[in-house]
């Protein structure tokens, strides 16, 4: 009698605690991340961490690339190089962009920086816009002339507003450049960073729930053998 209700004591703490192991590995998680970085180092359009894709309709012979900054760069990334564009000649540029496609499916909160620097002559009136479809694009604060050195803050878009850009596979986000007086004026960019924060979740991280509950089914089975063996 004594030992059947024992057992059962020890089978309800055992489901007890597999109820608990279960809550502490579902409790909501909010995590900022990257999703895309762009450094420029390796002078190309590439992204260089996550994912996504940079296009242009500046003319190619006006998309260099030229010494960047350690400002806004992330994870100990060097200074490296930066996009450089020119207003090119007859500043044909002015009213052209580059465009960062990056899906944000699974986050929300989205946090587009980067650092920028610009001549006199360069483009002076730039125009930062977002597309929750990757086609159609909306202007975002108002136009910003970058300043002459990168110093040492980005210019920071906090797009947490715009909810429809949250957990969309189709979200951009484009600079439209403006203002160049010269065709060898210059804009640089660098370490481009779309970020948010990933979605809270309630369903347990597969591997940490069956390593408790294994851990746990070990025990149970331990204390049933020293049991028997009694
Ligand atoms: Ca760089």
């Amino acid at each position: 009698m004594f030992i059947n209700s024992n057992r059962r004591l020890t089978r309800r703490v055992f489901l007890n605690l597999v109820c608990l192991a279960l809550l502490a590995v579902s409790a909501p998680a909010a995590l900022a991340d990257e999703l895309a970085v762009w450094n420029f180092n390796d002078s190309n359009l590439s992204v260089d961490r996550g994912s996504g894709t940079l296009v242009s309709n500046i003319n190619v012979v006006n998309l260099l690339f030229a010494a960047g900054t350690t400002n806004n760069a992330r994870l100990g990334d060097a200074a490296g190089q930066s996009l450089s564009l020119q207003g090119g000649t007859g500043t044909a540029n002015n009213g052209r962009h580059i465009t960062f496609n990056v899906g944000t499916l699974g986050f929300s909160n989205i946090v587009v920086s980067f650092a920028t620097q610009g001549t006199s002559t360069g483009f002076n009136s730039n125009q930062f816009q977002y597309s929750l479809d990757g086609v159609t694009f909306v202007n975002f604060g108002t136009p910003y002339t970058p300043a002459s050195t990168f110093g040492s803050v980005p210019l920071v878009f906090s797009l947490a507003s715009i909810t429809g850009l949250n957990d969309n596979a189709n979200a951009a986000f484009r600079i439209l450049f403006n203002g160049a007086t010269s065709a060898t004026g210059t804009n640089r960019i660098d370490n481009f960073v779309v970020e948010g924060t990933a979605a809270a979740t309630n369903i347990p991280e597969p591997t940490t729930a069956i390593l408790l509950l294994s851990g746990l089914s070990s025990l149970y089975g331990l204390r049933k053998r020293r049991r028997a063996a009694k």
